[in-house]
């Protein structure tokens, strides 16, 4: 297993290279060039200047996470093919940079989304949480407006390009169905997957985030059976995944029988923990296995069992001690330094 961190970019993020180093066992960087806009070419100059920023800082560049996917190939728009080929020369150009897997989801119009960004805890820390009532009553605008009040980084997913043209993306996907978008994540696996086979270099599909249709939208990265329609959809090891313990974990997956029977195709794993209530909400906790519903320690110990030998990474922390004046929602230091500790604790008692 090879630990990593998610970093944003100089500038971009106020979490330092320098601080990262001192979480131990952190040798690579989780990186994307932020500001670009799904669908568009990465320019190699950009690409090398980011990857020579990491390794200058003593970390390997391995794992880009995203390389967005435009709306128009989810909807399957004849402009789609442009986008294509700007996809398939983009991870031309990041292998050539030395980047071994590319991080990407197929989630419609949204990327992770949640009702509430600073959710309170009793311990007085305070986490991501997601409230199906508000979820079944809110007008997708209403919620974006009032989350990105409080919040003034661009979170991936949300940004504002996207959402300027949120109105319209809806509209595209009214009457849309799981099964066109299968066929449209079909299309575009039939056309990336051999420059990746050519490049060496392996794409990882992210779970929806939550794993359930919202505001009428189709989901289908949710469960065992549908990961492995998706690896059944181009059959090849290239076409693989990133495990997400706490977005598979916002409904009631086996995630170690996924590992189990996917292992082969896992290429980068997110773990942490969310709390499930029993009317559908969640909310982020601590990576221990307490404090949550997912079994953190019978994932890495099923990760063990396999010898993975894959990037990995703590997803999603608390904010703790303050830092939610300055950090990004779900992105501070502190809650994933520990959770870096706790899954290495683990490890290392196994390895032992
Ligand atoms: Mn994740």
């Amino acid at each position: 297993m090879r630990m990593t961190f998610r970093w944003y970019g100089e500038g971009n993020d106020k979490i330092s290279l320098a601080q990262i180093r001192q979480i131990p066992g952190v040798d690579g960087i989780v990186w994307s060039l932020h500001d670009m806009p799904a669908g568009e070419l990465w320019s190699e100059e950009r690409i090398t200047k980011e990857v020579a920023t990491i390794r200058q800082a003593g970390f390997h560049a391995d794992v880009v996470e995203s390389v967005n996917v435009h709306e128009d190939i989810k909807l399957g728009l004849p402009t789609r093919d442009v986008y294509i080929d700007n996809y398939k020369e983009t991870l031309r150009r990041l292998a050539k940079a030395g980047v071994k897997v590319v991080c990407y989801n197929f989630m419609p119009v949204f990327d992770w989304t949640r009702t509430e960004l600073y959710h309170p805890l009793k311990d007085g820390s305070n986490a991501l949480f997601f409230e199906q009532s508000r979820i079944q009553n809110i007008d997708p605008m209403e919620l974006i407006k009032t989350l990105s009040q409080n919040v003034d980084v661009t979170m991936p997913g949300w940004e504002p390009e996207r959402l300027a043209k949120l109105e319209h993306t809806f509209v595209q996907y009214q009457g849309f169905t799981s099964e066109q978008l299968w066929s449209n994540l079909q299309y575009f696996l039939e056309q990336v997957i051999p420059v990746c086979e050519q490049y060496d270099i392996k794409l990882g599909i992210h779970p929806d985030d939550p794993a359930f249709a919202i505001f009428g939208l189709p989901r289908i990265i949710t469960n065992l059976t549908n990961i492995k329609r998706l690896l059944s959809l181009v059959d090849s090891p290239y076409n693989g995944l990133s495990i997400c313990t706490g977005s598979l974990g916002s409904i009631n997956n086996d995630i170690p029988a996924i590992i189990d029977q996917c292992f082969s195709r896992i290429h980068f794993m997110h773990v942490r923990n969310v709390k499930r209530f029993a009317n559908g909400d969640f909310i982020e906790t601590s990576h221990r296995a307490c404090d949550g519903s997912v079994d953190t320690v019978k994932v890495i110990k099923t990760l063990h069992k396999h010898g993975y030998t894959g990037y990995l990474r703590p997803d999603h922390g608390r904010h703790l001690w303050g830092e939610e004046e300055w950090a990004r929602p779900g992105y501070g230091l502190y809650d994933r330094a520990l959770g870096i500790m706790y899954i290495l604790g683990v490890w290392d008692s196994l390895e032992s």
